[in-house]
């Protein structure tokens, strides 16, 4: 796992009063150029640079696992903590179901509609193009955002339908990378008794193990991946201190970077 700098929950409290004076100080010192680094998508190589800016700046941290593996609730409860510790944090999901793309994949996802499996994997793609650049801009100016679920799902969820895997990362590429992907690892069985899935589409104990097999092929660096089956609180627990260093390094300053494939 890359450490540059390693903080535990008791030094952060410690180190609250100068993440804030940071955080103003960076807001205060925007700068328009910014650096890129690499794209990590399992299976593909190597990096692309955006720039070469070190500026502080927010982290980006995703979410992904299956459907019931606890990525909410760990969300809302990581959103509380790093408020608490005076972070400037928000809360975003995908899909984003409020955008005119969003409300199409919403009727597609409740059967309300039918889509071509490419179409809606377009659209799945489209929501997140749809806020790339507000995305940087929150990032630039020293806002971590927490994102449920991101290209990953996208990619795991169509190609489990069995689209080509590469033309599934494809749309992707140029995307910002996420600094930190938490998945969740709970096996289809154990999630689908966490009250039983809904009725929306992919909601299924058959489809949910391939989009398991799936996921798997898209580990990487970035990833840490957690045991979801164990209680909800040991599971805040660790995602707390995981993000905060991730959360401390990017405040110290870190290139942005691109989704890549080569
Ligand atoms: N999709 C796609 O195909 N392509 C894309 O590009 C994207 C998504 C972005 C909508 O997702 C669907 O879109 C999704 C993938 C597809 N389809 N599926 N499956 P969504 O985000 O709207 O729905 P979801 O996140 O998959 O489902 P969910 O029910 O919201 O799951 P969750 O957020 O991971 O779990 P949760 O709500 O936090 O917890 C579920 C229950 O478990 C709840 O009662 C909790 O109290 C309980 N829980 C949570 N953690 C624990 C622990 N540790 N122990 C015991 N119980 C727990
Ligand atoms: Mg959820």
């Amino acid at each position: 796992m890359r450490r540059a700098c390693s903080f535990t929950v008791s030094n952060a409290l410690n180190f609250r009063a100068l993440v804030v004076r940071r955080s103003l100080n960076f807001r205060l010192n925007l700068s328009c150029k910014f650096s890129v680094s690499s794209i990590r998508m399992k299976n593909t190589d190597s990096c692309t640079l955006m720039g070469e800016n070190n500026e502080s700046r927010g982290a980006l941290v995703v979410f992904e696992g299956l459907d019931r593996s606890g990525k909410t609730s760990q969300c809302g409860r990581l959103l509380s903590y790093l408020e608490g510790l005076g972070h400037s944090v928000e809360l975003w999901r995908f899909p984003d179901r409020t955008t005119s793309v969003g409300k199409m994949i919403s009727a597609y996802l409740t059967s309300k509609s039918q889509l071509d499996d490419r179409t809606i994997h377009l659209l799945f793609s489209a929501n997140r193009w749809e806020k790339r650049s507000t995305m940087e801009t929150k990032l630039k100016a020293g806002t971590t955002l927490i994102v449920d679920r991101y290209s990953y799902s996208g990619v795991a969820f169509s190609s489990a339908k069995g689209l080509d895997f590469e033309w599934c990362k494809a749309p992707e590429i140029g995307l910002i990378a996420p600094d930190l992907v938490v998945y969740l690892d709970i096996p289809p069985e154990k999630a689908a008794e966490r009250g039983g899935y809904g009725g929306e589409r992919y909601e299924q104990l058959e489809f949910q193990r391939k989009v398991a097999q799936q996921y798997k092929l898209l580990e990487d660096s970035s990833w840490k991946i957690l045991d979801a089956c164990r209680p909800l609180e040991d599971v805040q627990k660790q995602v707390k201190e995981i993000v905060l260093e991730h959360v401390m390094t990017c405040h110290k300053g870190k290139p942005l970077s691109s989704l890549r494939s080569c």
